[in-house]
Protein backbone atom coordinates (compact mmCIF):
# COMPACT_ATOMS: atom_id res chain seq x y z
CA UNK A 1 0.00 0.00 0.00
CA UNK A 2 1.61 3.53 -0.83
CA UNK A 3 1.88 5.66 2.08
CA UNK A 4 1.09 9.16 2.09
CA UNK A 5 4.48 10.62 3.55
CA UNK A 6 2.91 10.79 7.15
CA UNK A 7 1.94 6.70 7.31
CA UNK A 8 -1.75 7.89 5.74
CA UNK A 9 -2.87 5.66 2.58
CA UNK A 10 -2.90 8.33 -0.01
CA UNK A 11 -5.92 7.96 -2.66
CA UNK A 12 -4.96 9.56 -6.16
CA UNK A 13 -7.64 10.73 -8.60
CA UNK A 14 -7.55 12.74 -11.97
CA UNK A 15 -9.81 13.75 -14.73
CA UNK A 16 -8.50 13.97 -18.19
CA UNK A 17 -6.61 17.34 -18.86
CA UNK A 18 -8.82 18.75 -21.30
CA UNK A 19 -8.04 20.60 -24.58
CA UNK A 20 -8.15 24.50 -24.11
CA UNK A 21 -9.24 25.32 -27.50
CA UNK A 22 -13.10 26.11 -25.94
CA UNK A 23 -14.53 26.79 -23.40
CA UNK A 24 -15.57 23.90 -21.07
CA UNK A 25 -18.77 22.79 -21.36
CA UNK A 26 -21.14 20.46 -19.65
CA UNK A 27 -19.33 16.56 -20.84
CA UNK A 28 -16.43 18.00 -19.45
CA UNK A 29 -18.20 19.21 -15.89
CA UNK A 30 -19.84 15.85 -15.94
CA UNK A 31 -16.20 13.77 -15.63
CA UNK A 32 -14.76 16.85 -13.07
CA UNK A 33 -17.73 16.38 -10.77
CA UNK A 34 -17.46 13.20 -10.56
CA UNK A 35 -14.05 12.99 -9.74
CA UNK A 36 -14.64 15.95 -6.98
CA UNK A 37 -17.11 13.44 -5.50
CA UNK A 38 -14.56 10.60 -5.51
CA UNK A 39 -12.44 12.47 -3.56
CA UNK A 40 -14.47 14.10 -0.88
CA UNK A 41 -15.86 10.59 -0.48
CA UNK A 42 -12.64 9.11 0.15
CA UNK A 43 -11.07 12.30 2.35
CA UNK A 44 -14.25 11.57 4.88
CA UNK A 45 -12.86 8.02 4.78
CA UNK A 46 -10.02 9.84 6.21
CA UNK A 47 -7.74 9.09 3.39
CA UNK A 48 -5.30 11.41 2.09
CA UNK A 49 -6.29 12.25 -1.41
CA UNK A 50 -4.50 13.61 -3.98
CA UNK A 51 -6.82 15.34 -6.91
CA UNK A 52 -5.53 16.31 -10.34
CA UNK A 53 -6.68 18.20 -13.01
CA UNK A 54 -5.64 20.41 -15.96
CA UNK A 55 -5.07 21.31 -19.22
CA UNK A 56 -4.10 19.87 -22.30
CA UNK A 57 -2.81 22.60 -24.30
CA UNK A 58 -0.07 21.53 -27.08
CA UNK A 59 -1.00 20.08 -30.40
CA UNK A 60 -2.60 21.72 -33.49
CA UNK A 61 -6.11 21.63 -33.08
CA UNK A 62 -4.82 24.88 -30.70
CA UNK A 63 -2.42 25.73 -32.92
CA UNK A 64 -5.50 26.62 -35.00
CA UNK A 65 -7.85 28.03 -32.71
CA UNK A 66 -4.79 30.40 -31.80
CA UNK A 67 -3.78 31.31 -35.18
CA UNK A 68 -7.77 31.78 -36.30
CA UNK A 69 -7.89 34.43 -33.48
CA UNK A 70 -5.04 36.65 -33.99
CA UNK A 71 -3.29 35.68 -31.02
CA UNK A 72 -0.16 32.92 -30.09
CA UNK A 73 -1.09 29.42 -29.13
CA UNK A 74 0.42 30.19 -25.23
CA UNK A 75 -1.78 33.42 -25.31
CA UNK A 76 -4.35 32.06 -26.37
CA UNK A 77 -4.10 28.88 -23.60
CA UNK A 78 -3.49 31.19 -20.51
CA UNK A 79 -6.51 33.14 -21.61
CA UNK A 80 -8.85 30.47 -21.33
CA UNK A 81 -7.33 28.83 -18.83
CA UNK A 82 -7.62 31.82 -16.49
CA UNK A 83 -11.11 32.99 -17.73
CA UNK A 84 -13.00 30.03 -18.59
CA UNK A 85 -11.13 26.86 -17.10
CA UNK A 86 -9.80 27.40 -13.60
CA UNK A 87 -13.30 29.48 -13.09
CA UNK A 88 -15.80 27.21 -13.64
CA UNK A 89 -13.93 24.41 -11.21
CA UNK A 90 -13.96 27.03 -8.86
CA UNK A 91 -17.77 27.85 -9.39
CA UNK A 92 -18.64 24.00 -9.09
CA UNK A 93 -16.98 23.56 -5.96
CA UNK A 94 -14.10 21.44 -7.04
CA UNK A 95 -11.52 20.66 -4.12
CA UNK A 96 -8.72 19.60 -6.58
CA UNK A 97 -5.22 19.98 -5.17
CA UNK A 98 -3.37 20.65 -8.25
CA UNK A 99 -3.86 22.06 -11.60
CA UNK A 100 -1.55 21.13 -14.38
CA UNK A 101 -1.09 22.97 -17.60
CA UNK A 102 0.97 20.94 -20.01
CA UNK A 103 3.11 24.30 -21.20
CA UNK A 104 4.50 24.37 -17.80
CA UNK A 105 8.29 24.09 -16.98
CA UNK A 106 7.22 21.48 -14.37
CA UNK A 107 5.62 19.45 -17.00
CA UNK A 108 7.71 20.01 -20.51
CA UNK A 109 11.27 19.47 -19.18
CA UNK A 110 10.40 15.89 -17.53
CA UNK A 111 8.69 15.04 -20.28
CA UNK A 112 12.11 15.39 -22.41
CA UNK A 113 13.70 13.33 -19.77
CA UNK A 114 11.12 10.77 -19.71
CA UNK A 115 11.44 10.22 -23.61
CA UNK A 116 15.51 10.37 -23.77
CA UNK A 117 15.38 7.89 -21.28
CA UNK A 118 13.20 5.89 -23.61
CA UNK A 119 15.11 6.90 -26.40
CA UNK A 120 18.45 5.59 -24.76
CA UNK A 121 16.56 2.31 -23.76
CA UNK A 122 16.02 1.71 -27.32
CA UNK A 123 12.39 2.04 -26.83
CA UNK A 124 12.24 5.05 -29.36
CA UNK A 125 13.01 5.14 -33.19
CA UNK A 126 12.45 7.33 -36.25
CA UNK A 127 10.76 6.05 -39.13
CA UNK A 128 8.39 7.35 -41.93
CA UNK A 129 4.47 7.67 -41.56
CA UNK A 130 1.61 7.93 -44.21
CA UNK A 131 -1.94 7.76 -42.93
CA UNK A 132 -4.92 9.57 -42.43
CA UNK A 133 -4.59 11.98 -39.27
CA UNK A 134 -7.64 13.42 -36.77
CA UNK A 135 -6.81 16.64 -35.76
CA UNK A 136 -10.08 16.63 -33.18
CA UNK A 137 -8.40 13.25 -31.45
CA UNK A 138 -4.66 14.81 -32.68
CA UNK A 139 -4.30 10.80 -33.35
CA UNK A 140 -3.59 8.90 -36.40
CA UNK A 141 -6.75 7.06 -37.72
CA UNK A 142 -6.22 2.91 -38.55
CA UNK A 143 -8.31 2.84 -41.96
CA UNK A 144 -10.62 0.34 -40.85
CA UNK A 145 -11.96 2.86 -38.01
CA UNK A 146 -13.10 5.20 -40.33
CA UNK A 147 -16.33 6.10 -41.92
CA UNK A 148 -17.47 7.09 -45.07
CA UNK A 149 -19.86 10.01 -45.50
CA UNK A 150 -22.40 9.47 -48.43
CA UNK A 151 -20.03 11.52 -50.69
CA UNK A 152 -17.65 8.47 -49.77
CA UNK A 153 -15.19 10.78 -48.24
CA UNK A 154 -12.85 9.30 -45.14
CA UNK A 155 -14.43 10.72 -41.57
CA UNK A 156 -13.41 10.37 -38.09
CA UNK A 157 -15.98 8.14 -36.13
CA UNK A 158 -15.72 10.95 -32.64
CA UNK A 159 -15.63 13.23 -34.64
CA UNK A 160 -17.76 12.87 -38.25
CA UNK A 161 -14.67 15.22 -40.16
CA UNK A 162 -13.02 14.70 -42.44
CA UNK A 163 -9.66 13.43 -42.20
CA UNK A 164 -6.28 14.56 -43.31
CA UNK A 165 -3.89 12.16 -44.87
CA UNK A 166 -0.55 13.19 -43.46
CA UNK A 167 3.04 12.05 -44.86
CA UNK A 168 5.88 12.60 -42.34
CA UNK A 169 8.97 11.67 -40.78
CA UNK A 170 7.70 10.87 -37.22
CA UNK A 171 9.41 9.10 -34.26
CA UNK A 172 8.35 5.95 -32.83
CA UNK A 173 7.70 4.34 -29.60
CA UNK A 174 7.48 0.57 -29.40
CA UNK A 175 4.00 0.04 -28.79
CA UNK A 176 3.82 -3.17 -30.47
CA UNK A 177 6.37 -5.07 -28.57
CA UNK A 178 3.88 -4.38 -25.46
CA UNK A 179 0.44 -6.10 -26.19
CA UNK A 180 1.24 -9.73 -24.57
CA UNK A 181 2.73 -7.76 -21.62
CA UNK A 182 -0.61 -5.78 -21.83
CA UNK A 183 -2.71 -8.81 -22.15
CA UNK A 184 -1.22 -10.63 -18.99
CA UNK A 185 -1.50 -8.04 -17.39
CA UNK A 186 -5.63 -7.38 -18.26
CA UNK A 187 -6.27 -10.76 -16.78
CA UNK A 188 -4.53 -10.67 -13.55
CA UNK A 189 -6.27 -7.27 -13.22
CA UNK A 190 -9.83 -7.63 -14.16
CA UNK A 191 -11.35 -4.52 -12.26
CA UNK A 192 -8.44 -2.63 -14.31
CA UNK A 193 -10.44 -0.89 -17.12
CA UNK A 194 -14.36 -0.14 -15.95
CA UNK A 195 -16.79 -0.88 -17.15
CA UNK A 196 -17.26 -4.24 -18.07
CA UNK A 197 -18.19 -2.92 -22.01
CA UNK A 198 -15.45 -1.03 -22.07
CA UNK A 199 -12.64 -3.84 -20.55
CA UNK A 200 -13.87 -6.11 -23.31
CA UNK A 201 -13.42 -3.65 -25.96
CA UNK A 202 -9.79 -2.95 -25.25
CA UNK A 203 -9.14 -6.62 -24.55
CA UNK A 204 -10.40 -7.39 -27.97
CA UNK A 205 -8.24 -4.64 -29.74
CA UNK A 206 -5.27 -5.61 -27.88
CA UNK A 207 -5.69 -8.57 -28.76
CA UNK A 208 -5.54 -8.39 -32.79
CA UNK A 209 -1.95 -6.63 -32.14
CA UNK A 210 -0.71 -3.22 -31.47
CA UNK A 211 1.16 -1.34 -34.22
CA UNK A 212 4.23 1.10 -32.90
CA UNK A 213 3.46 4.67 -32.20
CA UNK A 214 3.59 7.69 -33.70
CA UNK A 215 4.86 10.25 -30.80
CA UNK A 216 6.19 13.63 -32.45
CA UNK A 217 5.41 15.46 -35.52
CA UNK A 218 7.70 17.52 -37.69
CA UNK A 219 6.01 19.70 -39.80
CA UNK A 220 4.65 22.40 -36.38
CA UNK A 221 5.76 23.50 -33.24
CA UNK A 222 3.38 23.77 -30.88
CA UNK A 223 4.35 20.75 -28.67
CA UNK A 224 7.34 20.00 -26.12
CA UNK A 225 10.77 19.62 -28.58
CA UNK A 226 12.61 16.09 -29.04
CA UNK A 227 15.36 16.64 -27.23
CA UNK A 228 18.00 15.30 -29.53
CA UNK A 229 16.12 16.27 -32.88
CA UNK A 230 14.33 19.43 -31.99
CA UNK A 231 13.12 20.04 -35.49
CA UNK A 232 10.47 17.39 -33.76
CA UNK A 233 8.02 18.25 -31.47
CA UNK A 234 6.12 15.66 -29.11
CA UNK A 235 2.48 16.32 -28.94
CA UNK A 236 -0.43 15.89 -27.68
CA UNK A 237 -0.81 11.75 -26.30
CA UNK A 238 2.95 11.06 -24.84
CA UNK A 239 3.27 14.64 -23.85
CA UNK A 240 -0.49 14.77 -22.63
CA UNK A 241 -0.68 11.49 -19.99
CA UNK A 242 2.66 12.18 -18.67
CA UNK A 243 1.18 14.96 -17.20
CA UNK A 244 -0.32 12.53 -14.26
CA UNK A 245 2.93 11.82 -13.27
CA UNK A 246 4.81 15.07 -13.78
CA UNK A 247 2.07 16.89 -11.58
CA UNK A 248 3.03 14.60 -8.53
CA UNK A 249 7.10 15.04 -9.08
CA UNK A 250 8.29 12.50 -11.38
CA UNK A 251 11.59 13.41 -11.84
CA UNK A 252 11.46 16.22 -9.51
CA UNK A 253 10.30 15.45 -6.40
CA UNK A 254 10.44 11.96 -5.51
CA UNK A 255 8.95 11.41 -1.79
CA UNK A 256 6.02 13.12 -3.60
CA UNK A 257 6.11 11.27 -6.14
CA UNK A 258 6.56 7.79 -4.27
CA UNK A 259 3.44 8.72 -2.10
CA UNK A 260 0.91 9.42 -4.71
CA UNK A 261 2.14 7.95 -8.17
CA UNK A 262 0.30 5.51 -9.01
CA UNK A 263 -3.37 7.03 -9.78
CA UNK A 264 -5.75 4.65 -8.26
CA UNK A 265 -8.22 6.20 -10.19
CA UNK A 266 -8.35 7.75 -13.83
CA UNK A 267 -11.12 9.02 -14.69
CA UNK A 268 -11.84 9.67 -18.56
CA UNK A 269 -14.24 9.58 -20.86
CA UNK A 270 -14.80 6.50 -23.52
CA UNK A 271 -13.03 8.33 -26.36
CA UNK A 272 -9.84 8.15 -24.58
CA UNK A 273 -9.95 4.86 -23.55
CA UNK A 274 -7.45 3.20 -25.81
CA UNK A 275 -4.96 5.86 -24.53
CA UNK A 276 -5.43 5.42 -21.04
CA UNK A 277 -5.48 1.46 -21.13
CA UNK A 278 -2.98 0.65 -23.49
CA UNK A 279 -1.06 3.25 -24.54
CA UNK A 280 0.03 4.81 -20.51
CA UNK A 281 0.36 1.60 -19.12
CA UNK A 282 2.83 0.57 -22.35
CA UNK A 283 4.97 3.75 -21.37
CA UNK A 284 4.94 2.73 -17.84
CA UNK A 285 5.88 -0.61 -18.39
CA UNK A 286 8.51 0.77 -20.79
CA UNK A 287 10.08 2.58 -17.50
CA UNK A 288 9.58 -0.20 -15.40
CA UNK A 289 7.23 2.35 -13.05
CA UNK A 290 3.90 1.38 -11.68
CA UNK A 291 0.50 0.99 -13.36
CA UNK A 292 -2.73 2.78 -12.12
CA UNK A 293 -5.26 1.50 -10.46
CA UNK A 294 -8.02 1.72 -12.53
CA UNK A 295 -9.06 3.39 -15.57
CA UNK A 296 -13.01 3.83 -15.01
CA UNK A 297 -14.87 5.48 -18.22
CA UNK A 298 -17.66 7.75 -18.14
CA UNK A 299 -20.21 7.62 -20.51
CA UNK A 300 -21.47 10.14 -23.07
CA UNK A 301 -24.16 13.26 -22.00
CA UNK A 302 -25.61 13.46 -25.58
CA UNK A 303 -27.66 15.96 -27.29
CA UNK A 304 -30.09 15.10 -29.97
CA UNK A 305 -28.72 11.88 -30.36
CA UNK A 306 -25.40 12.53 -30.87
CA UNK A 307 -22.77 13.05 -28.26
CA UNK A 308 -22.12 16.07 -26.82
CA UNK A 309 -19.21 18.35 -28.14
CA UNK A 310 -17.87 21.50 -28.59
CA UNK A 311 -19.16 22.11 -32.13
CA UNK A 312 -22.40 19.68 -30.81
CA UNK A 313 -23.85 21.52 -27.72
CA UNK A 314 -26.75 21.70 -26.12
CA UNK A 315 -26.93 25.76 -26.40
CA UNK A 316 -27.05 25.28 -22.97
CA UNK A 317 -23.45 26.23 -20.14
CA UNK A 318 -23.06 24.99 -17.13
CA UNK A 319 -23.62 28.19 -15.66
CA UNK A 320 -26.78 28.96 -17.15
CA UNK A 321 -28.20 25.74 -15.19
CA UNK A 322 -26.21 26.36 -11.60
CA UNK A 323 -28.07 30.29 -11.93
CA UNK A 324 -31.55 28.29 -12.03
CA UNK A 325 -31.02 24.87 -10.19
CA UNK A 326 -28.17 26.72 -7.96
CA UNK A 327 -24.59 24.80 -7.80
CA UNK A 328 -25.12 21.45 -5.81
CA UNK A 329 -28.34 20.14 -7.16
CA UNK A 330 -26.19 20.40 -10.57
CA UNK A 331 -23.52 18.29 -8.64
CA UNK A 332 -26.43 16.22 -8.19
CA UNK A 333 -28.20 15.99 -10.85
CA UNK A 334 -26.21 14.42 -13.61
CA UNK A 335 -24.29 12.08 -11.49
CA UNK A 336 -28.03 11.18 -10.10
CA UNK A 337 -29.93 10.85 -13.22
CA UNK A 338 -27.50 8.84 -15.50
CA UNK A 339 -26.03 5.36 -14.46
CA UNK A 340 -22.35 6.28 -14.61
CA UNK A 341 -20.40 4.34 -17.56
CA UNK A 342 -23.80 4.65 -19.46
CA UNK A 343 -24.86 7.81 -22.08
CA UNK A 344 -27.52 9.75 -21.11
CA UNK A 345 -29.09 12.73 -22.30
CA UNK A 346 -29.75 16.03 -20.27
CA UNK A 347 -33.44 17.40 -20.44
CA UNK A 348 -34.27 20.84 -18.51
CA UNK A 349 -37.80 18.80 -17.55
CA UNK A 350 -36.27 16.04 -15.98
CA UNK A 351 -34.15 18.26 -13.76
CA UNK A 352 -36.57 20.20 -13.17
CA UNK A 353 -38.97 17.41 -12.06
CA UNK A 354 -36.29 15.54 -10.00
CA UNK A 355 -35.05 18.50 -8.41
CA UNK A 356 -38.70 19.40 -7.13
CA UNK A 357 -39.79 15.84 -6.09
CA UNK A 358 -36.58 14.35 -4.90
CA UNK A 359 -34.47 17.46 -3.59
CA UNK A 360 -37.21 20.13 -2.63
CA UNK A 361 -39.97 17.69 -1.47
CA UNK A 362 -38.10 14.90 0.02
CA UNK A 363 -35.11 15.70 1.43
CA UNK A 364 -35.32 20.12 2.00
CA UNK A 365 -38.49 19.88 3.31
CA UNK A 366 -37.88 16.43 5.61
CA UNK A 367 -35.25 19.23 7.15
CA UNK A 368 -37.31 21.95 7.44
CA UNK A 369 -40.31 20.03 9.21
CA UNK A 370 -37.43 18.58 11.87
CA UNK A 371 -36.14 21.72 12.35
CA UNK A 372 -39.40 23.44 12.82
CA UNK A 373 -40.81 20.69 15.31
CA UNK A 374 -38.17 20.96 17.46
CA UNK A 375 -38.30 24.68 18.04
CA UNK A 376 -41.91 24.15 18.10
CA UNK A 377 -42.00 22.07 20.51
CA UNK A 378 -38.40 21.74 22.40
CA UNK A 379 -37.28 25.69 21.89
CA UNK A 380 -34.72 24.27 19.87
CA UNK A 381 -32.60 22.24 22.08
CA UNK A 382 -32.56 18.42 20.88
CA UNK A 383 -34.75 16.05 23.48
CA UNK A 384 -33.60 12.88 24.19
CA UNK A 385 -34.79 9.66 22.78
CA UNK A 386 -35.98 7.79 26.24
CA UNK A 387 -38.91 5.71 24.63
CA UNK A 388 -37.67 3.93 21.33
CA UNK A 389 -39.03 1.14 20.45
CA UNK A 390 -39.21 -1.08 16.64
CA UNK A 391 -39.96 1.71 14.29
CA UNK A 392 -37.03 3.12 15.82
CA UNK A 393 -34.93 0.57 15.20
CA UNK A 394 -35.99 0.26 12.07
CA UNK A 395 -34.58 3.49 11.37
CA UNK A 396 -31.26 3.34 12.69
CA UNK A 397 -30.66 0.17 10.55
CA UNK A 398 -31.87 2.00 7.76
CA UNK A 399 -28.88 4.47 8.09
CA UNK A 400 -26.66 2.20 8.80
CA UNK A 401 -27.56 0.58 5.26
CA UNK A 402 -27.63 3.61 3.77
CA UNK A 403 -24.10 4.22 5.17
CA UNK A 404 -22.53 0.69 3.77
CA UNK A 405 -24.53 0.81 0.63
CA UNK A 406 -23.07 3.90 -0.09
CA UNK A 407 -19.86 3.79 0.88
CA UNK A 408 -19.77 0.31 -1.67
CA UNK A 409 -21.36 2.09 -4.25
CA UNK A 410 -19.56 5.76 -4.76
CA UNK A 411 -16.41 4.76 -2.58
CA UNK A 412 -15.36 1.42 -4.07
CA UNK A 413 -18.02 1.00 -7.67
CA UNK A 414 -17.93 4.02 -8.57
CA UNK A 415 -21.55 3.57 -8.95
CA UNK A 416 -22.60 7.39 -8.04
CA UNK A 417 -25.98 6.95 -9.08
CA UNK A 418 -26.62 3.92 -6.83
CA UNK A 419 -24.62 5.54 -4.11
CA UNK A 420 -27.37 8.43 -4.22
CA UNK A 421 -30.37 6.67 -4.37
CA UNK A 422 -29.28 4.55 -1.57
CA UNK A 423 -29.25 7.30 0.61
CA UNK A 424 -32.46 9.09 -0.69
CA UNK A 425 -34.30 5.72 -0.07
CA UNK A 426 -32.97 6.18 3.74
CA UNK A 427 -34.93 9.96 3.37
CA UNK A 428 -38.05 8.54 2.24
CA UNK A 429 -38.06 5.65 4.66
CA UNK A 430 -37.62 9.10 7.68
CA UNK A 431 -40.31 10.62 5.79
CA UNK A 432 -42.36 7.55 5.44
CA UNK A 433 -41.36 6.82 9.80
CA UNK A 434 -43.01 11.14 10.49
CA UNK A 435 -45.74 10.79 8.38
CA UNK A 436 -46.46 7.12 10.86
CA UNK A 437 -45.70 8.27 13.82
CA UNK A 438 -47.48 11.94 13.25
CA UNK A 439 -45.52 14.10 16.40
CA UNK A 440 -47.87 17.10 15.71
CA UNK A 441 -50.90 14.89 17.12
CA UNK A 442 -48.72 12.80 19.57
CA UNK A 443 -47.96 16.62 20.62
CA UNK A 444 -50.91 16.99 21.92
CA UNK A 445 -50.66 14.14 24.38
CA UNK A 446 -49.04 16.17 27.45
CA UNK A 447 -48.19 13.01 29.86
CA UNK A 448 -44.61 12.50 30.67
CA UNK A 449 -45.34 9.22 28.03
CA UNK A 450 -46.24 11.19 25.13
CA UNK A 451 -43.76 13.84 25.87
CA UNK A 452 -40.93 11.26 25.56
CA UNK A 453 -42.92 9.28 22.59
CA UNK A 454 -42.29 13.13 20.63
CA UNK A 455 -38.94 13.86 22.38
CA UNK A 456 -37.72 9.83 20.65
CA UNK A 457 -39.49 10.58 17.31
CA UNK A 458 -37.95 14.55 16.71
CA UNK A 459 -34.60 12.62 17.86
CA UNK A 460 -34.86 10.01 15.64
CA UNK A 461 -35.30 12.56 12.96
CA UNK A 462 -32.74 14.85 13.73
CA UNK A 463 -30.28 11.83 14.40
CA UNK A 464 -31.64 10.44 10.47
CA UNK A 465 -30.41 14.24 9.07
CA UNK A 466 -27.29 14.37 10.93
CA UNK A 467 -26.05 10.43 9.02
CA UNK A 468 -28.05 12.08 5.83
CA UNK A 469 -25.70 15.21 5.73
CA UNK A 470 -22.76 13.66 6.13
CA UNK A 471 -23.43 10.93 3.41
CA UNK A 472 -24.23 13.89 1.03
CA UNK A 473 -22.02 15.86 1.95
CA UNK A 474 -19.88 14.48 -1.12
CA UNK A 475 -22.26 15.30 -3.92
CA UNK A 476 -23.49 18.48 -1.88
CA UNK A 477 -21.54 19.78 -0.06
CA UNK A 478 -22.99 23.53 0.77
CA UNK A 479 -26.26 22.26 1.12
CA UNK A 480 -24.82 19.38 3.68
CA UNK A 481 -23.18 22.35 5.77
CA UNK A 482 -26.34 24.40 5.70
CA UNK A 483 -28.66 21.03 7.21
CA UNK A 484 -25.34 20.47 9.72
CA UNK A 485 -25.26 24.29 10.85
CA UNK A 486 -29.27 23.53 11.32
CA UNK A 487 -29.02 20.21 13.04
CA UNK A 488 -26.41 22.47 15.94
CA UNK A 489 -23.65 19.74 14.84
CA UNK A 490 -20.90 22.38 14.25
CA UNK A 491 -20.99 23.06 17.62
CA UNK A 492 -21.30 19.77 18.57
CA UNK A 493 -19.63 17.59 16.80
CA UNK A 494 -17.36 19.79 14.58
CA UNK A 495 -16.69 20.62 10.84
CA UNK A 496 -18.75 18.29 8.76
CA UNK A 497 -15.58 17.41 6.36
CA UNK A 498 -14.37 15.47 9.66
CA UNK A 499 -16.72 13.64 10.08
CA UNK A 500 -15.81 10.00 8.57
CA UNK A 501 -18.25 7.65 6.98
CA UNK A 502 -16.83 4.45 9.27
CA UNK A 503 -18.72 6.32 12.01
CA UNK A 504 -21.86 8.10 10.02
CA UNK A 505 -24.54 5.00 10.63
CA UNK A 506 -23.00 4.92 14.47
CA UNK A 507 -26.32 5.80 16.56
CA UNK A 508 -26.50 8.11 18.87
CA UNK A 509 -23.86 10.73 17.62
CA UNK A 510 -26.06 13.68 17.64
CA UNK A 511 -25.48 15.07 21.32
CA UNK A 512 -29.08 15.52 23.30
CA UNK A 513 -28.99 19.40 23.81
CA UNK A 514 -28.02 20.13 20.38
CA UNK A 515 -28.94 23.73 18.65
CA UNK A 516 -31.84 23.22 16.39
CA UNK A 517 -32.54 26.27 14.31
CA UNK A 518 -34.46 26.24 11.14
CA UNK A 519 -32.17 27.81 8.53
CA UNK A 520 -32.07 28.55 5.49
CA UNK A 521 -34.33 26.65 2.88
CA UNK A 522 -32.29 24.09 1.41
CA UNK A 523 -33.77 23.94 -2.67
CA UNK A 524 -35.57 26.96 -2.87
CA UNK A 525 -39.00 27.01 -5.20
CA UNK A 526 -37.65 26.93 -9.23
CA UNK A 527 -37.83 30.10 -10.61
CA UNK A 528 -39.95 30.07 -14.53
CA UNK A 529 -37.57 28.16 -16.57
CA UNK A 530 -35.60 31.24 -18.65
CA UNK A 531 -37.13 31.72 -21.93
O1 LIG B 1 -9.56 14.30 -24.93
N1 LIG B 1 -20.10 13.36 -22.18
O2 LIG B 1 -9.58 16.42 -24.04
P1 LIG B 1 -11.09 16.89 -24.30
C1 LIG B 1 -19.33 12.98 -21.16
N2 LIG B 1 -6.95 16.45 -24.00
N3 LIG B 1 -18.05 13.35 -21.00
C2 LIG B 1 -17.53 14.18 -21.92
C3 LIG B 1 -18.28 14.63 -23.03
C4 LIG B 1 -19.63 14.19 -23.13
N4 LIG B 1 -20.42 14.57 -24.11
N5 LIG B 1 -17.50 15.45 -23.77
C5 LIG B 1 -16.30 15.50 -23.14
C6 LIG B 1 -8.99 15.26 -24.45
N6 LIG B 1 -16.31 14.74 -22.03
C7 LIG B 1 -7.52 15.16 -24.13
C8 LIG B 1 -7.33 14.32 -22.88
S1 LIG B 1 -5.85 13.16 -21.00
C9 LIG B 1 -4.21 12.72 -20.81
C10 LIG B 1 -5.92 14.07 -22.48
C11 LIG B 1 -15.20 14.57 -21.07
O3 LIG B 1 -11.12 18.35 -24.00
C12 LIG B 1 -14.74 13.13 -21.00
O4 LIG B 1 -14.08 12.94 -19.77
O5 LIG B 1 -11.56 16.44 -25.62
C13 LIG B 1 -13.74 13.08 -22.14
O6 LIG B 1 -12.83 12.01 -22.03
C14 LIG B 1 -13.03 14.42 -21.98
O7 LIG B 1 -14.09 15.32 -21.57
C15 LIG B 1 -12.37 14.86 -23.27
O8 LIG B 1 -11.92 16.18 -23.14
Amino acid sequence: EKQGGDGVKSFYVSTPIYYVNDAPHLGHAYTTVAGDVLTRWHRQRGEKVWYLTGTDEHGQKIMRTAEANDVTPQAWCDKLVEEAWKPLWEHLNIANDDFIRTTEKRHTDRVQEFVQDLFDKDQIYKGGYEGPYCVGCEEYKLPGDLIESEDGTKLCPIHKKPVELLKEENYFFKLSEYGPKLMEFYAANPGFIQPESARNEIVNFVKQGLQDLSISRSTFDWGVPVPWDPKHVIYVWIDALLNYATAVGYGANQEKFDGTFPADVHLIGKDILRFHSVIWPAMLMAQGLPVPGKVVANGWLMVGGEKMSKSNLTGIKPQDLTSHFGVDAYRWYFLRAIAYGSDGSFSWEDFSARYTSELANDYGNLASRVAAMVGKYFGGALPEATASGDAERAVQEGLARAVAAADLKIGEELDFQGGILAVFDFVKQVNGYITEQEPWKVAKDESPEGQARLATILYTAAESLRGVAVLLNAVMPDTSQKLWESLGAEASLGALADQRVGDAGDWGRLPVGSTVTKGAVLFPRLEEKPA
